[in-house]
């Protein structure tokens, strides 16, 4: 094996955001992109020599050739093994789960998640930690300062590795292990669930449709729904990956999953319908005619997890990120345990989740998750509502009535306005910074603020301080508005607008969401300028 070492320039711009590296799939296919990334990375965590890895992806344009790339450079970085899924298919949460098991020094998973594939459309690379979970921001802003000085890659001169089929080889001294994507995934999911609970469920007659979304999660659901817990053949519905979503943009929301809102809000709904992501670590939930928002999501898991085997003796505490809904707040309070409000990405968890401070956590955006990895797990939420399903034999509608009736609801919605000049969002940002201070007290479309700020997180296991994290803006009468700016697109700048509204203990639960919002909503406007700022009125997305 002749290694290369091939001189470079620093590219700018190859800074990651919420979940890894993502740009335009064309930008990572230029001269040096990537290899200047990966190799950054190396010399960020120390080198490569003796190191052990797994590199995966979830299928989309592009992911083959980087990780032949990849394997090449860990070869040349003197990497004593790489383990990659079959047909380099990976999904995060069983690249995070192939990374614990098989102790490695780390990962790389190639996906930019929800955004949509093609060689038009967006690429990334994310390096998780030997915990299994995304770089912290300690390592990213290192990786980060590797790439503005960079002057060579080390890549081994080779005919590329077969992915074709498992089974073990030799890149002159480095072992690359082919594995099946899905055994080990699903070996850890029958450690966790009832099984036998779920398959009664099904034999008894319990319908599902699972959208892949022509994503990576097809072959994991097919294999796990359909052959070992029984549900029936063609439950699974879009569940070939391809290497451009069929086109689609692979988001499980009421938006991008529309197919699957229809039907479940049709007569001919099946007892339970959920989707996923590109690279398999969102979920969305929805019941017959009853849609439940990842926030309620996250809240009804914590306060039912008791009922599957993994969490019978409890949990140890809840987190959510900053936007997510107030919800499993008050379930953490009604158990007694600890609630953590954290940065928005997962890389916020795995601390606590390390620490052994928390059991579950969940985000806004649809993803949830729990110590099995150091990654949110779209399949795993799903299992989790069949295994409380399969116990508590009610509809999923009625098990959210129950949770409103003991709880309150947190009415919630995200408003996303996409492709903003990043002059404009920018300037609404820091107009609003600027108001903060004197914002208490304050009246905008008859709602009061009680308080203001930006959330800054003080990590309380390593003590890091992550500042700029979002505003937040609480108003009399339980509303909450929050305003941040998107990590993970690669087109001018999102704003996103998080509104949130509790009905109190015994207040109306039946309300339409947008209506329950309305005054939240008036108010979020009011205080930023919104409409003037960005020169817009409707969001482009609505969750
Ligand atoms: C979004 C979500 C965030 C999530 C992140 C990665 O980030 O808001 O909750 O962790 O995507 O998810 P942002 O910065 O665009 O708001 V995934 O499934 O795209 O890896
Ligand atoms: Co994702």
């Amino acid at each position: 094996m002749t290694v290369q070492t091939t001189p470079t320039t620093p590219i700018s711009g190859q800074m990651p955001g919420t979940s890894g590296l993502r740009k335009k799939t064309r930008v990572f296919m230029e001269p040096h992109y990537l290899e200047n990334f990966i190799q950054a990375t190396f010399d960020a965590i120390g080198g490569g020599e003796g190191r052990r890895f797994v590199v995966g992806g979830d299928g989309r344009y592009f992911n083959s050739q980087a990780i032949q790339v990849i394997i090449r450079m860990a070869a040349a970085n003197g990497a004593a093994e790489v383990i990659v899924g079959r047909d380099g298919i990976l999904s995060t949460p069983a690249a995070s789960n192939l990374i614990r098991m098989n102790k490695t020094d780390g990962g790389f998973i190639l996906s930019a998640s929800h955004n949509p594939g093609g060689i038009d459309e967006d690429f990334g690379v994310k390096f998780n930690g030997e915990n299994g979970g995304p770089a912290p921001e300690k390592l990213t802003a290192k990786i980060f300062e590797a790439t503005k000085s960079i002057a060579a890659y080390k890549i081994a001169v080779t005919h590329d590795i077969d992915l074709g089929t498992t089974g073990d080889t030799k890149l002159d001294d480095m072992l690359v292990r082919v594995v099946d994507p899905v055994a080990d995934y699903q070996a850890l999911m029958e450690t966790l669930f009832d099984f036998d609970a779920i398959r009664t469920l099904f034999a008894n007659g319990f319908t599902m449709r699972f959208d892949a979304m022509h994503a990576v999660t097809g072959p994991y659901a097919r294999a796990i729904l359909e052959d070992t817990l029984g549900a029936a053949s063609g439950t699974v519905v879009n569940g070939t990956p391809l290497e451009d979503f069929g086109k689609g943009h692979p988001d499980p929301n009421p938006i991008w999953a529309k197919d699957l809102m229809n039907l479940m809000m049709s007569d001919a709904a099946p007892d339970l319908g959920a989707a996923s992501d590109g690279d398999g670590d969102r979920n969305m939930i929805v019941g017959r005619g009853a849609y439940v928002t990842p926030s309620d999501s996250l809240a009804i898991l914590a306060a039912n997890a008791h009922l599957a085997p993994a969490y019978k003796d409890g949990l140890a505490g809840i987190a959510r990120s900053m936007p997510t809904s107030a919800a499993s707040d008050r379930v953490a309070e009604k158990l007694g345990i600890e609630a953590f409000e954290t940065p928005t990405g997962w890389k916020f968890f795995g601390n606590l989740l390390d620490a052994g401070r928390v059991t579950i956590c969940g985000e806004e955006s649809a993803g949830t998750g729990s110590n099995h990895v150091r990654e949110k797990d779209g399949l795993w939420a799903v299992l989790l509502w069949l295994n409380i399903l399969a116990v508590r034999k009610q509809s999923v509608a009625e098990i959210v009535t129950d949770h409103w009736q003991t709880y309150g609801r947190d009415y919630y919605s995200r408003y996303d306005f996409e492709n903003v000049p990043t002059e404009q969002a920018n300037q609404l940002m820091t107009a609003l910074r600027a108001k903060l201070a004197g914002l208490a007290g304050q009246t905008f479309a008859d709602l009061q603020v009680t308080a203001a700020d930006e959330f800054s997180y003080h990590d309380p296991v390593d003590g890091s301080v992550s500042e700029n994290q979002g505003v937040r803006i609480y108003f009399a009468g339980g509303g909450r508005a929050v305003f941040r700016l998107s990590g993970t697109g690669t087109q001018g700048a999102t704003l996103r607008l998080y509104l949130e509204q509790y009905s109190g203990l015994d207040g109306d639960i039946n309300r339409d969401t947008q209506d329950a919002l309305k005054d939240v909503r008036a108010a979020a406007y009011a205080v930023s300028d919104l409409t003037q700022v960005i020169d817009r009125e409707e969001p482009d997305v609505i969750t």
